[in-house]
Parts: structure tokens; C-alpha cells; sequence
């Protein structure tokens, strides 16, 4: 039986991965940080108990910033594969905090290279490193490939480059299998809340079941390459049961903006928006509503505004990837379209939106968490 540890595993790809690698007959070790609320949500459905007999599912607590405990866990595990998705993954919030960002997001896949390095494992662990899209930043080429440069725009797309590389220079140094997935966005149910996706589903099903007023975005210009992350997380693995490692472009080939998503999601509700203004003035108006998913709006309600507090000191205004070398080496297609993707979204946003709706007029209180 193959063993795995994913790092960030209770987020949205390490919940998909750990699925799919259970699924492949793994034995996965996901790595969860101490928090004070629970925080397995993404994992809770596949948790196996620790007193049943042989789990596959096993649970550690530990952290990308802390050396000792990495190390611990690769002595004791010693996996034949390690997935690194865990970073302070959140472009906005880097700028916020650049110094955690880089401890987490660079320095901490050189301690789980370290580690799997002191334990002498280097010959028999292949490392899978979350590389992204903001990598390529102000683009310098499009659609962007595996040779296009680099220009990261953020703290976070600057601590990930260090990753990129420092994966590169240990396959190079010490005949490593390690290699980077340049991973294009990529989004579920699963999404956290504050990414723009998640962000617009969420805000338009409580919006139209009368749970919250306005949605607010910042940037609505900015294009994007989105594909679905069940079959990005499908190309994770496959990228490392190659024969030699290698990096590669994960994409779908496709771009459209915030402002299409958010029009995309509207229509997935049955209602028509009409967009209106310009830069902060810009507003979306209900000019139409068909079936009876928002009982709470009528025509003319206005239902989307920009706030300046989202736009970010340096922006991406565009990422094209493309897939070409991932579809000729290894056979990989997305099989998610953004269309769908969108309506698998706000499918599971109106149906939480609804039991939240229902709560409430059943006099319950219901409170609603958005980005504060
Ligand atoms: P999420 O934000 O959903 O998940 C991030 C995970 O990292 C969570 O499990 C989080 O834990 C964990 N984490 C955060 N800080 C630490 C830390 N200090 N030590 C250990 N774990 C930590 O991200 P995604 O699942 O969307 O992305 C996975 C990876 O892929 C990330 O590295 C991201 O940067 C990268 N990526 C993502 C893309 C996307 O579009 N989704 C595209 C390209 C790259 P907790 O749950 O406790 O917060
Ligand atoms: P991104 O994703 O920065 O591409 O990083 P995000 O969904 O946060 O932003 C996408 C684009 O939408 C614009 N935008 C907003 N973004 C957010 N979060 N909130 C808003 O209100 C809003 N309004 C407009 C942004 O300015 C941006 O242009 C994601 C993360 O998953 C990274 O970890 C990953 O590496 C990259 O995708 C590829």
C-alpha cells in the first residue's frame, strides 16, 4: 500500500486529493493545523476513526512553519509520496501579511524538502509542489506556458516563485523526484469563501433568499483561466507517476472575467443583470427574474457594487494558460467546463441559502459569516 502525506489537507484540494488517493488505494496522512474552532470540515465525510482497525485516513497536527514537526512526521511516516498544498494561499491577505505569507508559502517547502532529506528519503519520495499561475503575474506571453517568464506580482506569487525554483534545485541537486503542477485557478463547492467565485455563488444564492443586501467586489476586469479542482487535483497525482519529473501547466485554455462569473452565477439563479457605471460607479441591476429562486428581489434592485477595499496594490489582469504539454505527455483533459463548474457552485450555495432561509422564517437566528 502506497502512503501519502498531504500538507493542507483540509482545504479545498487537499479534500479532493485525499479522496481520490483513498480511492487509488493509498494510505494518506493529511497534516492539519491547531486551530481554535474545528477546521476538517472539507475532510469530516472521509475521517476514519482511529480506533477502527487499519485506517487509511489519518490525521496529524502540524504546521509548514515548524521544522521539528515536519521532520517527525516524515521520520514516522516515511511516505513513498508528499502533496505541499498548505500555504497562506490568498493573494489579497499576502499583502496584509508578506512575512507570514513567505515563511509559510517559501520557507516552508525548503523544511519539507529538508525533511524528507534528513530522513534519507530523497531517493524514495516524490514531491508534488502547488505552483500557480501567479507566477507568470504581469504576463509576459500569452497564453502562458511552461517556458513563459515570470513576473509575480504579489508577496504570495513572490514566496511561491522561491518555491517553484527551490523544488527545481533539489531535483537538480540531489536527483530528486520533485516537480511543480503551474496550477491555473481552480474552484468547487469547496472553495473558501473569500476566493471571488466562491465569494459571488455564496452571495448571490443568500442575496436571492433575502439573507444579505449587497454583494461587493473589487476588481470585476480581471480574466481568468478557471477550471474545476476535481480535475486539477487528478493531474497532481498523475504528474508524479511519471517515469522522470516534471513541470507542468494545468489549465483549461479558456478565459473570462469576474464580472462574466458574476453574471454566469445570476443566471444560474434565473436572474438577469444588467451592469451599469463605471470603475467604482459600476453597479448590477436585477432586470429580470425567471423561476422562483430569489423570492426576495424584484426588477430593479441593485445587487452588485464595486468597494475599493478589494482592489490590491498590483493586480493580474489576465491569465490564459496552456494545457498543451499536459494533454501530449500525459493525457490530461479537463473534463469541467466553467459553465458547469458554475452551476455545481450555486446549486450548493442555494441549497444551504434555502435551509438558512427557512431557519430564519421559522423565527431561528441566523447568522451569516462574509468578509469583514
Ligand atoms: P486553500 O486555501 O483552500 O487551502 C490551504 C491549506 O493550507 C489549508 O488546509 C490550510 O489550513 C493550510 N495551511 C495554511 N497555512 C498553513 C501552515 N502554516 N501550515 C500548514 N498548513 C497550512 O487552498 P487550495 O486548496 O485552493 O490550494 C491548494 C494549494 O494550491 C495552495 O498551496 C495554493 O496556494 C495552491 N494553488 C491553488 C490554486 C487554486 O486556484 N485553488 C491555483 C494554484 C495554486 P486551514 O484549513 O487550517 O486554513
Ligand atoms: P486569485 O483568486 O487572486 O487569482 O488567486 P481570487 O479569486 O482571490 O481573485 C481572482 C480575481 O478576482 C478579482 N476580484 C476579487 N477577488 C477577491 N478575492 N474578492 C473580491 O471581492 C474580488 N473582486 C474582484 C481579484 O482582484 C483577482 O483579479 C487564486 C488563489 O487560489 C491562489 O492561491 C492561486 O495561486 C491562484 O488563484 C491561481
Amino acid at each position: 500500500m502506497k502512503k501519502a502525506i498531504i500538507t493542507g489537507v483540509t482545504g479545498q484540494d487537499g479534500s479532493y486529493l485525499a479522496e481520490f488517493l483513498l480511492e487509488k488505494g493509498y494510505e494518506v496522512h493529511g497534516i492539519k493545523r491547531r486551530a481554535s474552532l474545528f477546521n476538517t470540515q472539507r475532510v469530516d465525510h472521509i475521517y476514519q476513526d482511529r480506533h477502527e482497525d487499519n485506517p487509511n485516513f489519518i490525521l496529524h497536527y502540524g504546521d509548514l512553519t515548524d521544522t521539528s514537526n515536519l521532520v517527525r512526521l516524515m521520520q514516522q511516516i516515511r511516505p513513498d509520496e508528499v502533496y505541499n498544498l498548505g500555504a497562506q494561499s490568498h493573494v489579497a491577505v499576502s499583502f496584509e501579511s508578506p512575512e507570514y505569507t513567505a515563511d509559510v508559502d517559501a520557507l516552508g517547502t525548503l523544511r519539507l524538502l529538508e525533511a524528507i532529506r534528513i530522513c534519507g528519503l530523497e531517493k524514495k519520495t516524490r514531491f508534488y509542489q502547488a505552483s500557480t499561475s501567479e507566477l507568470y503575474g504581469l504576463v509576459q506571453e500569452i497564453p502562458q506556458k511552461e517556458t513563459t517568464p515570470f513576473y509575480p506580482r504579489s508577496p504570495y506569487a513572490v514566496a511561491k516563485m522561491y518555491a517553484y525554483w527551490i523544488t527545481v534545485n533539489y531535483r537538480e541537486s540531489y536527483g530528486m523526484y520533485a516537480c511543480n503542477g503551474i496550477l491555473f485557478n481552480h474552484e468547487s463547492p469547496r472553495r473558501g469563501e473569500t476566493f471571488v467565485t466562491r465569494k459571488i455563488t455564496r452571495a448571490l444564492a443568500n442575496i436571492a433568499q433575502g439573507l444579505e443586501g449587497c454583494l461587493f467586489l473589487g476588481n470585476m476586469d480581471a480574466l481568468r483561466d478557471w477550471g474545476h479542482a476535481k480535475d486539477y487535483v487528478r493531474m497532481q497525482w498523475m504528474m508524479l507517476q511519471q517515469e522522470h519529473p516534471e513541470d507542468f501547466v494545468i489549465a483549461t485554455g479558456k478565459q473570462i472575467s469576474v464580472r462574466e462569473f458574476v453574471r454566469l452565477s445570476a443566471k444560474e439563479l434565473g436572474i438577469e443583470l444588467e451592469f451599469s457605471g463605471e470603475g467604482v460607479e459600476e453597479i448590477a441591476t436585477v432586470a429580470a427574474i425567471h423561476g422562483d429562486n430569489a423570492p426576495a428581489l424584484k426588477v430593479g434592485d441593485v445587487i452588485v457594487k464595486v468597494d475599493p477595499r478589494y482592489f490590491r496594490p498590483a493586480e493580474v489582469e489576465t491569465l490564459l494558460g496552456d494545457p498543451a504539454k499536459a494533454k501530449q505527455k500525459l493525457g490530461w483533459v479537463p473534463e469541467i467546463t466553467v459553465e458547469e463548474m458554475c452551476a455545481e457552485m450555486v446549486a450548493s450555495d442555494l441549497s444551504k441559502a434555502k435551509q438558512h432561509a427557512l431557519l430564519k422564517e421559522h423565527g431561528h437566528d441566523v447568522s451569516i459569516s462574509v468578509e469583514r
